[in-house]
């Protein structure tokens, strides 16, 4: 391993698009959860199945397996102290990877000991108390998932529009995510397009498994960004017409390097489809998705895109600063510009 290299991409100040809080959290996070509980008298029952939470390199499990392990981290989260822990301890470890602006998403749910309401409330406190002692920029993507029932979903995308107008610096986007087997992006359609008008942001889990009857819709949807995007091109299960489509859209993709190779969504990182995006200079971000689940890192990703796809210490830092043309906090653009565009005057001479 090249030691430079690895001290470049976790110096380059990156940007976080696509992160799950419940996914992202660490062994180390989960056990100051676990002690939390322990203290509390609540039983968390994780103990028999934190092993499991694991879906490292060559593991047998695949992409619809995967979705059960997030009970894990749910079983985790379930009380607003330790929500607020998770997040806290999460935007921190992002920081520490060189991670200087990370728009985090969570689905609202009620628990036991919380409503969907303060499920949010504790996610945007803790961002909002986090500003005081980090120097990372957090920010709140609502997620909706697929299996959530409409009703359900009207609910959380009612929550994410009131707090938007409360917190318009924090919450600033919904998402459709979960497992990709599950429910239609059809019936959530009125959904995103009430908080669409409302002035939140779009972005959509599109084409994670082959669906180009659903993709062709998501992108006539015109989302402001588009996670994973595995099954688009037709070499992957997509179709002439559905590439063609996205490559005239110009739709932002959040590219999940690692987690699409362990859940076997994409063979290995040779044959990942970023490459075909990269070449039909359709704009990627390279985000982590589940850094817990999947044991990377923001600066693992770019790593390894360096490596598997030979880019030069420019063209891996041009995806970075790229990324900032996407953020949801356009008044953040220029700040982050000019920290990223110092740092490759600096470091890529
Ligand atoms: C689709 C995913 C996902 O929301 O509880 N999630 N949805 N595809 C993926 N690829 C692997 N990874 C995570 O975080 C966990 C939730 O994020 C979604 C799933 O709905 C999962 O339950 P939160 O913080």
């Amino acid at each position: 391993m090249d030691l430079d290299l690895d001290r470049f991409c976790r110096e380059l100040p990156k940007i976080e698009l696509h992160a799950h809080l419940n996914g992202s959290l660490s062994r180390s996070t989960m056990l100051q959860l676990q002690r939390y509980y322990a203290d509390a008298g609540i039983s968390d029952e994780t103990n028999a199945f934190f092993d499991e939470f694991q879906i490292g390199a060559g593991d047998t499990r695949n992409l619809s397996d995967c979705f059960q392990v997030f009970n894990i981290a749910h079983a985790l989260t379930s009380t607003p102290e330790t929500l607020k822990l998770a997040t806290t301890l999460t935007l921190q470890e992002f920081q520490e990877d060189g991670c200087c602006y990370i728009e985090l998403r969570s689905t609202p749910r009620d628990t036991s000991h919380m409503t969907k309401r303060q499920y949010i409330d504790t996610i945007v406190q803790a961002m909002q108390k986090s500003s005081q002692s980090l120097s990372i920029i957090s920010l709140l993507i609502v997620s909706i998932n697929r299996s959530n029932s409409i009703s359900e979903a009207e609910e959380i995308a009612d929550l994410a529009i009131e707090y938007h107008k409360k917190f318009p610096n924090v919450v600033v986007g919904l998402e459709l995510s979960g497992n990709p087997g599950c429910g239609k992006f059809e019936n959530f359609v009125k959904i995103f397009s009430k908080t669409r008008t409302a002035g939140l942001k779009v972005t959509l889990h599109c084409g994670e498994i082959s669906n180009p009857e659903e993709i062709l819709q998501m992108i006539q949807f015109k989302p402001d960004r588009i996670g994973h995007g595995t099954c688009i091109h037709p070499k992957f299960g997509g179709t002439d017409d559905v590439w063609e489509a996205l490559c005239k859209s110009g739709i932002p993709v959040e590219v999940c390097l690692t987690s699409n190779v362990n859940t076997k969504s994409a063979p290995d990182y040779s044959s990942h489809h970023f490459k075909y995006l990269y070449d039909a200079n359709i704009p990627v971000i390279l985000c982590t998705d589940d850094k817990g689940v999947f044991a990377t890192s923001l600066s693992q990703e770019y790593r390894i895109c360096l490596d598997t796809f030979l880019l030069d210490k420019v063209k891996i830092a041009s995806l970075a600063l790229n990324a900032i043309k996407y953020i949801f906090a356009e008044d953040k653009r220029k700040l982050l510009s000019d920290k990223v565009q110092n740092f490759i005057d600096k470091n890529c001479v």
